[in-house]
């Protein structure tokens, strides 16, 4: 077992049942133009959680640990979106709509696709999923449960939106949950804070917050053991 220290207490895995998650690092998040910018964010805040999910993800790849991506988006024929999330927000430019990086969160478009610096590599598996949460109307939890996974490290965004959706879904399926603090964002400051607090509360009533720092090393410091 690999001992990570964690809020509320250390989070114990094993490598062999162990995925890292990214969630919906995608140009319509956190480049300007995009769904995220339409509904009236500062996209930029999101940025500062790409080069630590480039470290826990080059790490994963060396060490050949499973990597599973999510994409939040749409079929082009809008089957998969509910009227009620279309209309959300009286946008003038909404889902399925033409915009700068072409149609809104459909899937295909150049907006819909994942950021360039975390681009999956072929074989690692990516969900495409129409919700907020990465379990609704996916395989994942089929996905995972054939590779015999347990145990969850979140990345990605938004940590009070589709980040938090997937920990509450994970956690009612029975996987446990490490978010990396510096490798989830928000647009709103005091929702990142107040979100990850939610995590950690009552005793880590939904899971495990730490940071891509401890994580590496408690993972390097496993491995290490494991070649002597
Ligand atoms: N708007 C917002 O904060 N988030 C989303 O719409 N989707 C995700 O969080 N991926």
């Amino acid at each position: 077992m690999i001992s990570i220290p964690a809020a509320p207490y250390d989070f114990e895995c094993a490598s062999e049942s162990t995925a890292l998650l990214i969630i919906d690092m995608q140009r319509d998040f956190v480049e300007p133009g995009g769904f995220g910018e339409l509904l009236g964010n500062d996209v930029s805040q999101l940025r500062s959680t790409i080069e630590p999910i480039q470290r826990v993800l080059e790490f994963f790849r060396i060490q050949n640990l499973p990597v599973f991506h999510t994409r939040e988006g749409h079929k082009p024929d809008l089957s998969d979106l509910y009227e009620s999330k279309r209309k959300r927000g009286n946008l003038s430019c909404g889902i399925g709509d033409a915009g700068p990086m072409g149609r809104v969160l459909i899937q295909g478009e150049r907006g819909h696709d994942i950021i360039p610096e975390l681009y999956p590599l072929p074989g690692e598996p990516v969900i495409d999923k129409p919700g907020k949460g990465s379990f609704y109307a996916t395989d994942l939890d089929d996905q995972l449960k054939a590779k015999g996974i347990r145990s969850l490290v979140v990345t990605g965004v938004t940590t009070e939106v589709c980040v938090h959706t997937t920990v509450r879904e994970a956690n009612d399926r029975g996987y446990e949950c490490l978010v990396l603090s510096d490798c989830v964002g928000s647009y709103f400051p005091d929702f990142q804070a107040a979100a990850l607090k939610m995590i950690a509360a009552q005793g880590g009533i939904l899971g495990w917050v730490t940071d891509s720092e401890k994580l590496i090393r408690a993972l390097q410091a496993n491995k290490d053991e494991v070649s002597i």
